[in-house]
């Protein structure tokens, strides 16, 4: 089994990403199964073209995109990518598309293809808090999860595919009412949510 995990880069004010940090600690396999470890772009469409030729390289059995979504609380997994930029947040290289199609012609929508139910029940043993979030945004995390599951639909490959945003890590804010969990445990419901999938 391959597992494919993308993590991004710093965007807008948050001078670091925890998704960044996750990717870097991973370990390199679980239980003899193969991780590969990406670090994207926060840059609209060009972070898909940069996952692709990893993806064609090791045909993973699972891709799980990572993003931070600042403010929220529990690690969130996404249900539904819908075929939309619209933003007036900046990408990293100063896009700022409104009501545009991410794929002309696409589908308006894709749902994880993830274990998602599984996933949030096996890391909640550990008290983690967890959520399914109905809207990934029309940023950037949005196009990356559509890109995936559009290329496998149209390829109709067997790859299961779906994001998890996670809240800021403790280490980053400085406003205690703002929420976020320390970066070991974002990475043990990570690692926990990769074990699901094995
Ligand atoms: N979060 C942003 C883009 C990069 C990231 O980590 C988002 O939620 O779209």
């Amino acid at each position: 089994m391959k597992i494919l995990v993308t993590g991004f880069e710093a965007f807008l004010e948050n001078t670091e990403n925890p998704t960044q940090e996750i990717i870097r600690l991973l370990p390199k396999s679980i239980f003899g199964n193969e991780l590969i470890k990406v670090e994207l772009p926060v840059i609209f469409d060009k972070c898909f073209d940069i996952l692709l030729p990893y993806i064609e390289k090791h045909r993973p059995d699972y891709i799980i995109n990572l993003g931070l979504a600042g403010g929220r609380k529990a690690i969130s997994f996404e249900r539904v990518a819908i075929n939309c930029n619209d933003t007036l947040f900046k990408d990293n290289i100063g896009n700022t598309p409104i009501d545009q199609l991410i794929v002309e012609n696409g589908e308006t929508a894709y749902f994880s293809t993830l274990p998602i139910r599984q996933m949030m029940k096996d890391i909640s043993v550990k008290k983690i808090p967890v959520e399914v979030s109905n809207s990934a945004g029309t940023y950037v995390c949005n196009n990356l999860m559509y890109h995936v599951l559009h290329y496998i639909d149209i390829n109709n490959l067997d790859i299961k595919a779906g994001f998890i945003h996670i809240p800021y890590m403790t280490k980053q804010i400085t406003d205690n009412k703002v929420s976020s969990l320390p970066l070991d445990v974002l990475l043990e419901g990570i690692i926990d949510a990769l074990k699901t999938c094995l």
